[in-house]
């Protein structure tokens, strides 16, 4: 009877630091779990800040015109929404031209409109060629204010491909509206609003 207590007591015991150490490997893993869950969530934020760009554009040649520009690229598709405000009402162009730069009063330190691949200028998707900065006219209503989307896979935000990468550009808005035939930029009028395109 003593020898059988002993046993049993033995064994509790057994089961109970059996049990305990169950616990701790159960705890260890589940905090594992929850850090690897923590650094995916950090990768993919970082993934989105690169993939995106707002261009906040400033008034020139003497305007009140602003845009706000948000590039965004989802595989292999670059989409650009602008909202743009203190424009006279009426058709305006948009074009990437060549450099970021937007120091001057009148817009012309951000140089000629985009173009890596050297074609003339025209209306995007023209089979007689285009600039890869010839996005085109948007409208803007009596309030002064208008919006234009824009997607495309010619371009890219931040690849190695000198024909597609945006960044270094600039967006560039005009006083008039783009006829799409005038060399070499579609004789658009005076640079109203600027803004570079830097990450
Ligand atoms: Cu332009
Ligand atoms: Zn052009």
């Amino acid at each position: 009877m003593k020898k059988s207590l002993i046993i049993l007591f033995v064994l509790s015991l057994m089961l109970a630091t059996a049990c305990k150490k169950e616990k701790k490997d159960v705890e260890v893993e589940t905090e594992t779990e929850e850090n690897v869950t923590n650094t995916e969530s950090a990768d993919t934020s970082r993934a989105e800040a690169t993939d995106k760009i707002v261009v906040l554009l400033d008034s020139k040649s003497g305007s009140t015109a602003k845009g706000n520009v948000v590039f965004r690229q989802r595989s292999n598709t670059v989409s650009m929404t602008a909202v743009f405000s203190g424009l006279e009402e009426g058709t305006h162009a948009v074009h990437l031209h060549e450099k970021s730069d937007c120091s001057s009063d009148d817009g012309s330190s951000a140089g000629g409109h985009w173009n890596p691949t050297a074609q003339p200028h025209g209306e995007w998707g023209d089979e007689a060629g285009y600039h890869k900065g010839d996005i085109g006219n948007f409208t803007i209503n009596a309030n002064g204010t208008g919006t234009i989307t824009f997607f495309t896979d010619e371009w890219c935000i931040g690849c190695s491909d000198d024909a597609k990468d945006i960044i270094g550009k600039s967006v560039i808005v005009h006083q008039g509206t783009d006829d799409f035939k005038s060399q070499p930029s579609g004789a658009a009028g005076s640079r109203v609003s600027c803004g570079g395109i830097i990450q």
